[in-house]
């Protein structure tokens, strides 16, 4: 017997088409080679539809439309970009419990994540964006920033619609046009959204979506005629990126993996604490590039605090994404599910001690049970590594210095947490540490306001906030 607010999310009223086209000047067009690639359900192993494959023809004729809507899109007084970008603002809202359970279908992660953060920051981010486009001259006084051009987009699948309005909101309020390129397991929603750029009635070629594998994403690196890379997803690939766009005039801004520390420090609230620390790795099953995959715990509370992150851990549900009781979702794709059972047997083979609680997984689908890594150091692979999973390998220290050499002891540096009753150490780990985001008492918390992006490893450029629209202008 479930109550309303309970019952698993029904899909009988969202509209799923079974093949999805490119969307490309305007138009949803098959294509050139008409291949088309499966969608798949994760949570039960089940094909959701068919999706076109770009070749890099359909690349180019999405460039040529993108290029010749640059003109008369640049052209516009702000105020008119921004009231498409409201419109498609508007519109995600309107329709934001459709993109939630989609998001969900496609990609896994719980309903209650993707309707009450995913959906609602994507809708925020192109309200804020909207916001910007009519006060550019106040964002970089006396510099008169111009667009770029023709904006080459690829991004991931652990947050395929909220990436998207990350990169094609302030592309779109600077006056750029854009090719855009969802992840190969998570494109119904950048189709969806593709629906809605159509209907805000926005220039045709302003926006050309085009769905595909990593062939496609080298496509739109490698046509000359694109201006900038806007990339979010694994340091191998982003690397490949830098070299391919090296020596040629496209500008550059990459977001890639993480090895985010989580600090305790003796002095924290110990049950917000743990709350804390279940969110900063469970959240979204762990396939977060800012994830506090890290665990620092001071040594006179570590054994509370490990206690109580157990018991916790054995009330965590792992099942349904569409179920609205569901903490740990389906975890994207088998591949991903290999690369992190992997990772659990080289933290086993290295000497971690491994905790997971006991968990009833659906008979089909990729699971994961939520998992901790005890007794490991930082030469161990799983304390270097991005897993992009949920496991977390757990350290103590005695000392404030102690723990910022250990946490900055990465090749990473997109994000950290401090957990402590004492504002002061917060600011002096914020100087201290080598990350582009520290939390002070909180973890993977996300504005639109606010910049977000990395060191080393993790990248370069930031997206949100005033910082976000710098990667999409040059000044004269
Ligand atoms: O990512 P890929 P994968 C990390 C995470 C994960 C690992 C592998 O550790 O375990 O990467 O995931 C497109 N030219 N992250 O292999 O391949 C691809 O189609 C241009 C962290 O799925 O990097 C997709 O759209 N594009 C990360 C996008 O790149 C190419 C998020 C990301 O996929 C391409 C994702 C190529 N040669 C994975 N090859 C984060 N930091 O958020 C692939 N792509």
């Amino acid at each position: 017997s479930w109550t309303y607010d309970e019952a698993p999310e029904s899909t009988d009223h969202i509209q799923i088409k079974k093949q999805y086209e490119l969307y490309i000047d305007g138009e949803f067009t098959k294509p050139v080679k008409n291949n088309y690639f499966d969608t798949i359900n994760p949570s039960n192993g089940k094909k959701i539809a068919s999706i076109a494959e770009a070749s890099s023809e359909d690349v180019d004729k999405a460039v040529k439309a993108a290029r010749k809507a640059f003109k008369g899109w640049a052209a516009l007084t702000g105020k008119e970009r921004g009231k498409y970008i409201f419109r498609i603002a508007r519109l995600i809202q309107e329709r934001a419990r459709e993109f939630a359970v989609i998001e969900s279908l496609d990609g896994g992660k719980p309903i209650r994540e993707s309707r009450d953060i995913d959906i609602p920051l994507a809708a925020n981010h192109f309200f804020y964006y909207a916001g910007w486009a009519d006060k550019l001259e106040y964002a970089f006084p006396n510099r008169n920033p111009k667009p770029l051009g023709v904006v080459g987009q690829i991004i991931p699948w652990n947050f395929p619609l909220l990436m998207a309005a990350w990169k094609l909101a302030p592309a779109l309020a600077t006056g750029n046009t854009v090719v855009l390129k969802p992840a190969e397991t998570t494109s119904l929603t950048a189709l969806k959204l593709a629906e809605i750029i159509h209907e805000s009635g926005i220039p045709k070629g302003v926006v050309n979506i085009v769905t595909g594998a990593g062939e496609t994403g080298a496509s739109i690196v490698n046509n000359p005629d694109v201006n900038k890379i806007a990339f979010t997803g694994s340091t191998g690939v982003g690397k490949y990126i830098q070299k391919a766009t090296a020596g040629t005039n496209k500008k550059l801004t990459l977001e890639l993996g993480g090895k985010g520390a989580n600090i305790i420090f003796e002095d924290a609230a110990i049950d917000q604490a743990v709350e804390g620390i279940v969110n900063a790795i469970f959240f979204n099953q762990g396939h977060v590039c800012c994830a506090g995959s890290r665990l620092f715990v001071q040594e006179s509370v570590a054994d509370l605090v490990i206690e109580k992150l157990k018991r916790r851990m054995e009330t965590l549900i792992v099942g349904d994404p569409l179920d609205k009781n569901t903490d740990i979702g389906a975890i994207n794709s088998k591949k991903q599910l290999q690369t992190i059972e992997n990772y659990i047997k080289i933290g086993i083979n290295e000497g971690g001690e491994i905790y997971q609680p006991t968990c009833e997984f659906p008979k089909q689908g990729n699971w994961c049970a939520p998992t901790l890594f005890l007794n490991v150091s930082q030469s161990h692979r799983i304390v270097q590594e991005e897993i992009f999973g949920p496991v977390l390998a757990v350290q103590t220290f005695r000392t404030i210095d102690e723990v910022i050499e250990k946490a900055n002891n990465t090749p990473y540096g997109l994000s950290a947490g401090v957990w402590t009753e004492k504002g002061s150490k917060i600011f002096h780990l914020t100087q201290k540490l080598n990350a582009g985001v520290v939390w002070g008492n909180t973890f993977n918390k996300f504005d639109a306001t606010s910049p977000f992006g990395g060191y080393k490893e993790s990248g370069f450029g930031r997206e949100g906030g005033l910082h976000g629209l710098k990667p999409y202008v040059k000044f004269e």
